[in-house]
């Protein structure tokens, strides 16, 4: 498949008619097209650090760091900029191509994104490809951003428009989008993408799913997250989706979006070994790696390596991403 094929005009009915496809038919399709633009058993992995926790303005309902919510998470500070460059250069030698910073802001004031823009130009030095989520953006933090040398920034649209209100009161889905297009604009790679099991609807999925499809550029990577339930957010104790479901939606993602990445992200320590390998199969080749994702625990680094090993599965490394491009 060629740029020329990539769509940005996919309705919601289209798509629900994707999500509703017998499963093996779904995932024929979805596996074809990932063989037709990816090799199909390499996995990019990029690893997280929480590089200031907690104590946010915002109320995302399914957040432990919302100043909002009862969780009984410890806050800390803007990390110094050492800590962060010996975590990743540890995640590096663990074979982790991409590390990414997450901040528990509404926004960075410009003295955070100071210090933000030191850590990337440190990271990067190390040789990694480097990406921060930091919550908005004005066009001059994006540029400078850019300037710094950034090469992803992770923004989730989180679920559909329609079922936002939900979740988040706080910020309109406008503004995700708002920031999403100071991004790109600076020609930063998008990462963005959402998370499954907040008691959203497939048609919600769907129209999830449409929104990153339809924009301008398709979003280079996509973070399919699986809602990790945390005691004292709103959104504990919501009930648990149908694992196939969570599948089928990656398999859509990979068809809609047939040259990014899709990242099996939060949620798979809590995944079985053969769900793991159906997300695979349905077109997840991207995954976080680590003991821990931001303040909550990631699958053990050993059994990734082990369930690499029985899949015949092997780490990206930065030079084959570029050229699946
Ligand atoms: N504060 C910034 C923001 O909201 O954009 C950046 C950090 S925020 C923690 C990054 C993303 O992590 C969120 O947009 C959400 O998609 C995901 N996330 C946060 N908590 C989660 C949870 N409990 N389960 C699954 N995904 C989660
Ligand atoms: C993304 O989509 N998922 C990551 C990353 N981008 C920043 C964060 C997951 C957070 C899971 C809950 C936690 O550990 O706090
Ligand atoms: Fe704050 Fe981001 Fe958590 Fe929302 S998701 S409460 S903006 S840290």
């Amino acid at each position: 498949m060629n740029s020329q094929t990539l769509r940005h005009d996919w309705s919601i009915d289209e798509i629900e008619v994707l999500l509703n496809l017998p499963f093996n038919d779904l995932l024929f399709r979805a596996q074809t097209i990932h063989r037709n633009n990816f090799d199909p058993n390499s996995v990019q992995v990029s690893s997280l650090i929480s590089i200031k926790t907690g104590s946010c303005s915002e109320d995302c309902g399914y957040c432990s760091q919302s100043a909002k919510h009862g969780t009984d998470l410890e806050k800390e500070r803007l990390l110094p900029v050492a800590d962060v460059v010996k975590a990743a250069q540890a995640a590096k030698d663990k074979g982790s191509t991409r590390f990414c910073m997450g901040a528990a802001w509404r926004n960075p004031t410009d003295a955070n994104l100071q210090h933000v823009k030191d850590m990337i130009v440190a990271v990067h030095d190390l040789g990694m490809e480097t990406c921060v989520t930091l919550g908005m953006l004005t066009g001059e933090q994006a540029a400078e951003l850019k300037e710094a040398g950034l090469d992803y920034y992770n923004h989730n649209l989180d679920t559909s428009p329609e079922f936002y209100g939900n979740v988040v009161t706080t910020r309109t889905y406008e503004d995700r989008l708002k920031t999403l297009s100071h991004v790109r604009e600076q020609g930063i790679s998008v990462c963005s993408g959402g998370i499954l099991g907040m008691g959203e609807s497939r048609r919600d999925r769907a129209s999830m799913l449409r929104e990153l499809s339809n924009m301008v550029k398709h979003p280079d990577s996509v973070p399919v997250n699986m809602l990790v339930q945390v005691e004292g957010t709103p959104l504990y104790g919501t009930a648990e989706l149908d694992p196939f479901e969570f599948i089928r939606t990656i398999a859509v993602a990979r068809i809609l979006m047939p040259k990014s990445h899709v990242r099996l992200s939060a949620g798979r320590g809590d995944m079985s070994d053969e769900m793991q390998a159906l997300c695979f199969l349905a077109g997840a080749n991207s995954m976080f790696y680590g003991e821990r994702l931001l303040t909550t625990d990631n699958s053990e680094t050993s059994r990734d390596v082990e369930l690499f090993d029985r899949l015949g599965i092997a780490f990206q490394s930065k030079d084959e991403q570029l050229t699946a491009h």
